[in-house]
């Protein structure tokens, strides 16, 4: 039976760490993998975290079954983070915690699959590898679109809206809510707001991917097109993940929601997504989002964390300005925001900077820009610039 089953390629991404590991040479530069480092490349578990983490180890007092929508004072706790407080509290919007944003994207692709309507997904071009093969092995159908001038190296908004024309009434259309991955490219404010009356006039349902919130401007700055968005729409869906701005990667902890038309169809949204979810993993992990619970119930924890997202999205931020200002192609970056750009670059650039300078990205050319140091721009830059167009 399983010699029936083809060979597969490695995951792209996560093959760099690989790759890097391996390199003996002491100067060599990661920029691979989309985690955030700070100033000694290390990637630490955030203060809160520790403090949360230490008070679960003295005072939980069961691990017991919590049930298919995890810990709720979790969900609920994170909505006002992410959705704010009014949409926080309507009633047509239901959530439940899920096994990190990979796993409120499948949820999300479950339920999408189990409808009537079972919509095509649209993903814009280039995205996160792994958000068509989720639609994908849900049995979606995935449809992509141009958002991105390679040659100007930013967002196209008329593209955008240009690339959505087939997307018929009950389609889905998935966003980045803040830090696109793999492009750094963001909508301002009135973007997302013809955007949101594009979805209305057409009759399409927007689902927002939200793994990176706080990294790009701040924690409400980066929620604010969403929110406009959601506000205005009748039916939408968003993926959170916890893994980036609370560092806890390995965790797995992210929370899916649902905006029924409303709060009557929120109730066998709700049924369905817990029934979706016990055939899925049964009950997510509880560890990680007991940790972000502790930390959003708690003042002093949640202004800790707050502070220190803050210091890392500073940081990503000042490499992004020295980035753009070292090189006039690399102007857009300083303008772009959260870990990723995507460098101008073609596959035997990328080749010779990891053979030649023990430099480490994905083939695509994308960046993770918090894994430079202040120190190590200097070198990245004179390494790069020969690949660079003038
Ligand atoms: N969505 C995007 C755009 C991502 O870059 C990632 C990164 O891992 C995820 C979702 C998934 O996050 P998680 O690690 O919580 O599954
Ligand atoms: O894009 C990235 O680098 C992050 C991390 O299969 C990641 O989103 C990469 C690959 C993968 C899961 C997470």
């Amino acid at each position: 039976m399983f010699d029936t089953l083809d060979r597969q390629p490695p995951d792209a991404l996560l093959a760099v760490i690989g790759m890097h590991r391996a390199d003996p040479r002491p100067d060599k530069i990661d920029v691979g993998v989309g985690v955030y480092r700070d100033e000694t490349g290390t990637t630490p578990v955030m203060g809160a975290v520790k403090a949360a983490e230490a008070r679960l180890l003295s005072e939980q007092v069961s691990k017991s079954y919590l049930g298919a929508e995890g810990d709720q004072t979790f969900t609920d706790s994170l909505a006002h983070v992410a959705l704010g407080e009014a949409l926080a509290a309507d009633s047509r919007i239901t959530g439940i915690q899920t096994p990190g944003g990979t796993g409120a994207l499948r949820l999300a692709a479950e339920l999408l699959a189990r409808t009537e309507r079972r919509p095509t997904v649209w993903v814009g071009a280039p995205t996160w590898p792994n958000h068509a093969p989720i639609f994908g092995e849900a049995g979606l159908r995935v449809a992509s679109h141009g958002y991105f001038d390679a040659a100007r190296g930013d967002l196209d908004f008329n593209l955008f809206v240009d690339g959505l024309t087939g997307a018929q009434p009950g389609d889905v259309v998935l966003l980045h809510g803040c830090c696109h991955n793999p492009t750094g490219t963001a909508f301002d404010a009135a973007q997302w707001q013809q955007l949101a009356t594009m979805v209305v006039a057409r009759g399409l349902v927007p689902l927002v991917d939200l793994a990176y919130q706080g990294l790009g401007r701040g924690l409400a700055e980066d929620a604010a097109g969403m929110r406009a968005l959601l506000t205005a729409a009748p039916e939408a869906l968003v993926a959170y993940s916890c893994d980036k701005n609370f560092a806890l990667y390995r965790e797995r902890v992210g929370a899916l929601w649902v905006q029924a038309p409303s709060p009557a169809v929120a109730v066998p949204v709700r049924e369905t997504l817990l029934v979706l979810a016990r055939s899925l993993w049964s009950m997510p992990p509880d560890h990680g989002a007991a940790a972000v619970r502790e930390i959003l119930s708690d003042a002093a924890l949640s202004a800790d964390w707050q502070a220190e997202l803050t210091g890392m999205c500073e940081r990503i931020n000042a490499l992004r300005l020295a980035l753009g200002q070292a090189h006039p192609a690399l102007a857009p970056i300083a303008r772009q925001q959260g870990l990723f750009a995507l460098l101008p670059i073609d596959r035997g650039a990328v080749r010779q900077l990891r053979e030649r300078h023990a430099i480490y990205m994905p083939d695509s050319g994308r960046i993770n820009i918090a894994g430079l140091r202040h120190e190590t721009v200097a070198p990245f830059i004179d390494a790069l610039a020969p690949h660079l167009p003038l």
